[in-house]
């Protein structure tokens, strides 16, 4: 396994305040660290080189919005959601991310009151597959995201999703697996760790409440079993909110601070995630 935090703990954007706490990251044993990708104007091949000397590998988190929905109606929004992928991934790619993952298939925080339309699948299958022939040329990864269904409609279940990348049909297009979107969406964990095994990129760990792994109410041993069972061996990033992300709040519905210090989740959330897989391979 590899060991990430995510930064969207501290920020949405980067910025240098970043770089004492990359160097404590580092220092603390993590792998590397997932990169938000909102403002695509930064220095990004300045922040690759960056984390080169840190020592520090990354993966991108990017969402689409209402004005760039991938299954929109409106075919001009459907071809601006592509050309922002697209651009995303030109910034993962200069960043030297692996993997580009989260909710990009569709408008976050977005509903029509309806659960997706066959024109919306259809619309949402067009628009991944041509995200994925960039992918490709890029050389990043794309791990689909399904949310829970007070953050979105469009994919929701985690074998929804996998139906989803099948039909897409890219060796460039996987998807991810979120235990916090899990824990409220699905029935039996094993069931579904079997199901998405052959396109699974990729795991958040992240708690009930968003806050540190391993202290709330996830069911953390049916979700580590059932991830060794299947053998999957990627990327265990930490997905974990403060109050830092005016940009996704609304969405994701953060309203207060559910953890003493960010430093302190992030040492606890890796010593808990190692110990769940050590624990298991002995
Ligand atoms: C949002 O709920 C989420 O899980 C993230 O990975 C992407 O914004
Ligand atoms: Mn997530």
């Amino acid at each position: 396994m590899k060991y990430g935090m995510n930064l969207l703990l501290w920020t949405g954007e980067l910025n240098d305040s970043l770089l004492p706490i990359l160097e404590k990251l580092k220092k603390m044993g993590y792998d590397g660290v997932e990169l938000p990708f909102f403002n695509l104007d930064l220095d990004y091949a300045a922040w690759g080189k960056r984390l080169d000397d840190l020592g520090l590998e990354r993966t991108g988190v990017t969402v689409r919005n209402e004005a760039d929905n991938p299954i929109s109606p409106n075919a001009a929004a459907r071809a601006k959601g592509v050309e922002l992928n697209h651009k995303t991934l030109d910034c993962c790619a200069a960043a030297g991310c692996q993997t580009l993952v989260g909710p990009f298939h569709s408008a976050l925080g977005y509903f029509t009151g309806k659960g997706p339309t066959a024109d919306e699948w259809k619309w949402g299958v067009e628009s991944m597959r041509a995200t994925a022939e960039h992918a490709q040329k890029v050389k990043v990864k794309l791990g689909v995201e399904p949310l829970n269904r007070f953050e979105c409609y469009f994919l929701n279940a985690h074998a929804d999703a996998a139906k989803f990348a099948r039909e897409v049909n890219h060796p460039w297009c996987g998807i991810m697996y979120d235990t916090f979107h899990s824990n409220i969406e699905e029935k039996s964990i094993p069931k579904t760790l079997k199901e998405i095994k052959d396109v699974l990129c990729h795991v958040h760990i992240s708690e009930n409440d968003r806050s540190t792994p391993g202290q709330g109410n996830v069911r953390w041993r049916k979700n580590f079993d059932a991830l060794i069972e299947i053998g999957y061996d990627g990327w265990l990033v930490i997905e974990a909110f403060g109050l830092a992300l005016p940009e996704l709040a609304a969405a994701t519905k953060i309203w207060r601070r559910m953890f003493d210090e960010e430093l302190q989740l992030a040492k606890d959330g890796l010593a808990f995630m190692k110990n769940e897989v050590t624990s298991r391979r002995r």
